[in-house]
């Protein structure tokens, strides 16, 4: 004789309309137990009844079936009963998350089983609260990791987030921000979906969907919770959203319908394993209300399926008082009066009910039930002896405490038909593994369910596979992967600004100032540049900044130096007449060495323009102002020689012959002493300039940002001005000497020419001091190579041209007697 123990399977099977999933559900439900019941390796001698409660999708009618179960007070559930007498093992159920935690609770005073099929919230693995409690679905906590890998591996980052108005919805969502958040994703809104149906709320809800600019919408909610919001979402035509489903609508038929495609279309979801259950199918085909004519369910079932109403029936037909409340119309069918008459055919409507392509939850079902009967069939077939229990007792399955059975249910270890391990652990959870599931349009212009990758928990961490990224169907006008950010990333050559007030993602991008960059996207701060590189346009490279200084190929160096070299040219053609006229009166007149002297100060000054031009060493930095300054006192130290002798020649014109020779000879001694002196005094100053703060090159940043200006610091502005200074001085005694002999007969007007040529070099220096002050740059080099030009020139012109001029086109006057004496009559 068999013994009859006792299921009770809780689940939603009306809200306001029949729920044919639901029902569904419950059939395979008893299709599970059908099957335990006829094998013979599980339980061969006892059969399993079971309870069918309605929990409406509400807390107070699943506590009130899971006190009815435990007390044996029957009256509001449906037809399926279990023998009087036969002994209760578990609850499986209940449906949502919210409704198990009711009724776990409950049952968990006792210790009694409950074995969940859809409850994957995740406090429910807390033992501590449900100590009875366990699940065949995967912790949600799972989920939400997986939902937040997703989104970092598309790169979104503005990420709007729907939850359904209870346990699921809320701690899905919040376990999902966690773990978004950490990794920089910022959320966009956070809404919930009412539970008890509201239009204002609902479409408050559209208007924040509407509003942001978060194109991945992250939705935590149950397909029926769902569908008021999805209506509202159809009718205000909203687009351009790629939806992150979870796994409680992802396959749902409510959900998924062809009408609303063009704004749900390219939906990715996770989906617990599926499994085709043997059998199913026909058992699903296999009711009619005359086969249990008092099983108000399948009379109510057969009622919506056909829309007609049985006849005799107390089942009332879609007349849920609620819906009076609420005010809602849609989704309600309008009584039929139709009489149905048995003979409809379930083959012919398609229906959820009969769709078998999506078995997630329902094989869940199946596993539940396969658990408690595992279980209940290990207990069964302990040895005295060898039992769990104290003394190596083993429970009797006619008469056993909640508690051994739980014993055996957190053993339990069982393969199904389609060869997958099911295993419950210390927490009642069994291990997660979630298809990646794609809606894209089949042929038939359906909402089909494609399968893009798979989500597994491993032990190290977890694991997300996307098989191929060109089989996802993104619902955007390119059919490219959408974007979601707040604001578009800073490009390199800008920086992330802080916005006040708003989440981190939504930023402004603030470009890099002159002289800094930033070459990374998204960057925090732009970067300044060393120190001899200034920033592109761009403002993200570095650049070397141009270096600017006067070189020998551009125009204008080349221009100074051609015509510095022809100033030479001219000094040198001056020293070849002379050297073949040395024996003439005028190259004799006023000492000959002197101005050969001169002639080669000159061509040294006219020379150095070559140590200015090009870039500045070190060396021609130090040596060109030297040079300069020792070449300038070279040439007026001569001239100085020169002058006075002219002075004292006139003096000595009144002496006799020999006197006169004696005294031209002593004249050039002093002349040469007075060079030499002078000279030495100069070189003194210039080694000491040299060896104490010499000169050196310097990159001058401070006018341009762009450019460096390559120039030579002249070290000591005071050792400078010394050092020029005696050329000053020198030139002024040149000036006054050569001013004073001016009026005396002299050697072809020398003195005259001498004055004149001083003024132009005065005339020249001086204006050369505010010009090279007021120039930047290469054109301050520029300045002074001109008047160093210029001043030789000046000097070559007076003092030589008229004399050359003299030799060689006038060699009459070329003569002695013009040089003494009658020279005055010939003056002016
Ligand atoms: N967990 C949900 C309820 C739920 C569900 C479903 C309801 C899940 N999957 C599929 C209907 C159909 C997952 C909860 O509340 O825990």
């Amino acid at each position: 004789h068999a013994l009859t123990t006792c299921v009770a399977l809780l689940l939603g099977m009306t809200q306001e309309v029949f729920n044919f999933r639901g029902f569904r559900w419950a059939r395979a439900m008893i299709h599970a137990i059908q099957e335990v019941n006829n094998r013979l390796d599980i339980l061969p001698n006892i059969t399993l009844g079971y309870h069918i409660y309605d929990t409406c999708f509400t807390t107070s009618k699943t506590v009130e079936g899971t006190l009815a179960y435990l007390t044996g007070q029957n009256e509001t559930m449906p037809n399926f009963r279990c023998s009087a007498g036969a002994p209760l093992v578990a609850v499986i159920g209940a449906g949502g998350s919210t409704l198990t935690i009711a009724s776990s609770r409950i049952v968990g005073l006792y210790y009694f089983p409950e074995v969940g099929y859809a409850s994957s919230c995740s406090v429910l693995s807390d033992k501590y609260q449900f100590p009875s409690f366990l699940r065949t679905i995967p912790n949600d906590n799972h989920q939400s990791l997986a939902m937040a890998e997703l989104v970092r591996h598309f790169g979104w980052v503005w990420i709007g987030t729907i939850a359904a108005d209870d346990d699921y919805g809320k701690y899905g969502i919040k376990y999902f921000k966690q773990n978004v958040e950490k990794s920089g994703i910022c959320i966009a809104f956070s809404e919930t979906i009412p539970k008890i149906f509201s239009r204002e709320k609902i479409l408050a809800v559209v208007e924040a969907i509407k509003e942001s600019t978060a194109n991945i919408i992250v939705v935590y909610s149950s397909d029926i919770d769902l569908s008021p919001l999805m209506e509202e979402i159809a009718n205000s035509n909203i687009t351009g959203k790629t939806w992150i489903a979870s796994e409680a609508w992802v396959t749902s038929a409510l959900i998924a319908k062809p009408e609303y495609f063009s704004f749900l279309g390219g939906t990715i979801g996770f989906g617990v394993r599926r499994g085709d259950i043997p059998g199913l199918k026909d058992f699903l085909l296999d009711v009619h209300p005359d086969n249990a004519a008092s099983d108000d369910l399948t009379i109510e079932f057969w009622q919506t399926a056909f829309n007609c109403t049985w006849p005799n029936s107390t089942v009332p037909y879609n007349t849920d008082f609620r819906i009076n409340v609420t005010g809602r119309e849609s989704g309600v069918h309008p009584v039929s009066d139709q009489l149905c008459t048995g003979k409809e055919k379930l083959e012919d409507i398609k229906n959820t009910y009969l769709d078998v392509s999506e078995l997630r939850i329902t094989y869940n079902v199946y596993k539940a039930v396969f658990t408690v009967a595992h279980a209940l069939n290990n207990l069964d077939t302990c040895v005295e002896g060898n039992g769990p229990f104290p003394k190596n007792s083993c429970a009797i399955i006619y008469d056993f405490e909640p508690w051994q059975l739980m014993y055996y249910l957190k053993n339990v270890k069982f393969t199904t038909f389609d060869n997958e391990l099911v295993k419950i652990d210390d927490n009642g959870d069994v291990y997660a593994s979630y298809d990646i599931i794609n809606w894209q349009l089949n042929e038939t212009g359906e909402i089909s369910f494609v399968k893009i990758g798979i989500y597994n928990d491993t032990k190290d961490g977890h694991e997300m596979k996307i098989y191929n990224n060109d089989s996802i169907f993104w619902n955007t006008p390119t059919l490219k992967p959408p974007r979601s950010v707040c604001t578009e990333n800073c490009q390199p050559g800008a920086r992330k600004g802080i916005r006040h007030g708003v989440p981190a993602c939504c930023f402004v991008c603030i470009p890099c100032a002159d002289g800094e960059i930033s070459n990374k996207t998204d960057a925090r701060e732009c970067f300044p540049c060393p120190d001899d590189y200034c920033s592109n346009t761009l403002k993200n490279e570095c650049v070397l900044k141009e270096v600017e200084f006067l070189a020998y190929d551009e125009a204008l160096g080349t221009t100074l130096v051609a015509v510095s070299l022809f100033g030479a040219c001219i000094v040198l053609s001056v020293t070849i007449v002379y050297r073949i006229h040395r024996d003439t009166a005028v190259v004799k007149a006023n000492d000959r060495g002197l101005s050969f002297l001169i002639q080669l100060s000159l061509v040294i000054t006219l020379l150095t323009s070559f140590l200015f031009v090009g870039k500045p060493k070190e060396w021609s930095c130090q040596i060109r102002q030297v040079t300069l300054a020792l070449g300038f006192s070279l040439c007026l130290s001569c001239i100085l020689g020169k002058t006075i002798a002219l002075l004292l020649t006139y003096r000595g014109s009144k002496l006799n012959a020999a006197e006169k020779h004696d005294h031209i000879s002593m004249q050039s001694f002093h002349q040469k002493l007075l060079v030499l002196i002078s000279m030495i005094i100069e070189v003194c100053i210039c080694t000491a300039y040299l060896t104490c703060i010499p000169p050196y090159v310097y990159k001058n940043m401070e006018f341009q940002n762009v450019k460096i200006i390559l120039e030579c610091n002249e070290g000591s502005i005071e050792f400078l001005c010394t050092m020029f200074g005696f050329d000053v001085f020198l030139a002024v005694l040149c000036f006054i000497t050569a001013f004073i002999a001016r009026k005396l007969p002299d050697n072809f007007n020398e003195a005259k020419f001498i004055t004149f040529g001083m003024l132009v070099f005065f005339i020249v220096w001086i204006s050369f001091v505010p010009a090279y002050l007021s120039t930047r740059g290469k054109f301050k080099v520029v300045v002074e190579i001109f008047a160093i030009l210029a001043s030789s020139f000046g000097l070559l012109g007076c003092i030589f041209l008229p004399k050359r001029y003299i030799i060689l086109l006038k060699p009459e006057r070329n003569t002695e007697e013009i040089i003494s004496g009658k020279a005055t009559t010939n003056d002016n």
